[in-house]
């Protein structure tokens, strides 16, 4: 029996899990630091409790201080949102022997998608395409000059423990493979006390695309489609939509089946996203997993009609995903969401601050998940994130011009935002066009210099 929640998150996805356990008659519980006691996930929960100081390594990573809370409060399930203790087996794994209902994939699927090189092999045997590159981990810079060799200059290295592009080494010729694999090892075994590397084919170019997926208890998994991720800065997404104009409906229904297979495969449970490189001849290959909920994840619920966050509960509920989610799964139109980032608009350091006034655009097509408010605060503390604008159309174009005048209506006073870079993103001719790839914000901020130049010479 599931009648009560604790949310282990803050922010917009904290409000989010709980606007769809009130939907469902779920009791909540939220968790909140010091910095958070006039939040609004704090004040819209049934009950709240603090958890500790600011600082998110004493509170919201603090694994005793979760779970003493979840077990004062007397909650059946734990939802840890994305990003803080989502993708933490060992958290899991205390849920677990508290008797408590982490929702989410079991510890040792977790474990094993946070292995890098691991979830490549998995993938490679369940005949998901993967890019040429090592088997297994580098035992030493001889081995990576061996594989470099087979698979052909340029190369990436990447730590198996990392993921989101931290300790990644691209690799141009054999005089330079020695000198950056000792980097990226050293680097690896710092940050992530794992220095284990593994080697891919570097693709210059690439569009980045992800497969949410949904998975039930019962051994039964399916994907709903592809989010393009492109449209990045420094690893942080700033732009997603779905579907991909990319994808074909036929590459669409063949990833599916793929992805079907592998996740009954490797028992997957609930939520989950699945991340590709496209290369430049529009082939797909897989990098690396997500198990939890996403940040984007809005994108696919406005073109599928399917509450994800919900069906996370449902399938942690025990429930059926052919009672969750009915076939087929409809693609309609086109959703593009901005991340509104509270930070400076040039240095792009977070600006922490009181907002003094507080405008949220609606009406036909939009969506805006938030848990900012007038007067309210953003600590400085946490991620950026403040907001998150979801246009939806009938097309892409309809999707942008709804966008368009989202961020117009879109008032935030006190603190710097992302809001002016995203205006001028969907005013440019290359992102109207979809034509992008990971490189897109340099040429992006490349472009607005020239121009700029072009001004104050008087062309
Ligand atoms: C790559 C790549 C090119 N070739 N792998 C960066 C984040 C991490 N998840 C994987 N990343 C990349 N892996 C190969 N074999 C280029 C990137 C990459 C990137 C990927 C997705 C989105 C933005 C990116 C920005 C820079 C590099």
């Amino acid at each position: 029996m599931m009648r009560k929640v604790l949310i282990a998150n803050r922010g917009e996805i904290a409000l989010r899990v709980i606007c769809a356990c009130k939907e469902m008659g779920l009791r909540t519980v939220a968790v909140y630091s010091e910095a958070d006691q006039h939040s609004l996930h704090a004040r819209f929960a049934d009950e709240a409790i603090c958890i500790g100081p600011p600082r998110s390594a004493e509170s919201y990573l603090n694994v005793p201080a979760v779970i003493s809370a979840a077990e004062i409060a007397d909650v059946d399930a734990i939802h840890p949102g994305y990003g803080l203790l989502s993708e933490n087996a060992n958290f899991a794994e205390v849920c677990r022997a508290s008797n408590i209902k982490f929702i989410g994939p079991p510890p040792e699927v977790t474990r094993l998608m946070g292995e890098k090189e691991k979830a490549r092999q998995a993938m490679k045997r369940a005949k998901v395409p993967i890019l040429p590159g090592s088997e297994g981990v580098l035992q030493n810079e001889g081995e990576g000059l061996e594989w470099a060799q087979t698979v052909g200059y340029p190369v990436i290295l990447k730590a198996s423990a990392g993921g989101g592009g931290r300790g990644m080494r691209v690799v141009r010729s054999a005089e330079e493979l020695p000198g950056l694999f000792q980097a990226a090892q050293t680097e690896a075994a710092n940050a992530f006390g794992n220095g284990d590397l593994y080697m891919e084919k570097f693709i210059e170019r690439p569009r980045h695309i992800e497969f949410q997926v949904l998975a039930d208890e019962h051994g039964t998994a399916m994907s709903l489609g592809e989010r393009e991720c492109s449209i990045q800065r420094r690893h942080q997404k700033l732009i997603e939509e779905a579907p991909s104009l990319q994808v074909t409906p036929k590459m669409r229904e063949e990833i599916a089946k793929t992805l079907k297979r592998c996740m009954e495969g490797v028992g997957y449970q609930n939520a989950g996203t699945i991340e590709f490189l496209m290369d430049e001849d529009g082939k797909l290959y897989f990098i690396e997993m997500n198990t939890r909920i996403q940040v984007e994840h809005p994108v696919t619920e406005m073109i599928t009609g399917i509450d994800l966050v919900k069906a996370q509960l449902q399938i942690a509920m025990g429930e059926k995903l052919s009672s969750i989610v009915r076939e087929p799964v409809p693609m309609r139109g086109h959703a593009i969401e901005c991340r509104v980032n509270a930070e400076h608009p040039e240095k792009f350091t977070p600006s922490a601050g009181k907002i003094t006034a507080f405008n949220v655009p609606g009406f036909n097509g939009i969506r805006v998940d938030t848990a900012q408010y007038s007067e309210g605060v953003v600590p400085p503390y946490y991620d950026s994130l403040i907001a998150k604008v979801i246009a939806h159309g009938a097309d892409r174009e309809e999707a942008m011009a709804r966008m368009r005048r989202a961020l117009e209506m879109f008032i935030v006073e006190g603190i710097y935002t992302t809001i002016p870079l995203h205006q001028r993103i969907f005013r440019d001719e290359e992102f109207q066009r979809g034509e992008f790839d990971t490189k897109y914000m340099e040429r992006f901020f490349e472009r607005e210099k020239q121009r700029k130049a072009v001004e104050v010479v008087g062309i």
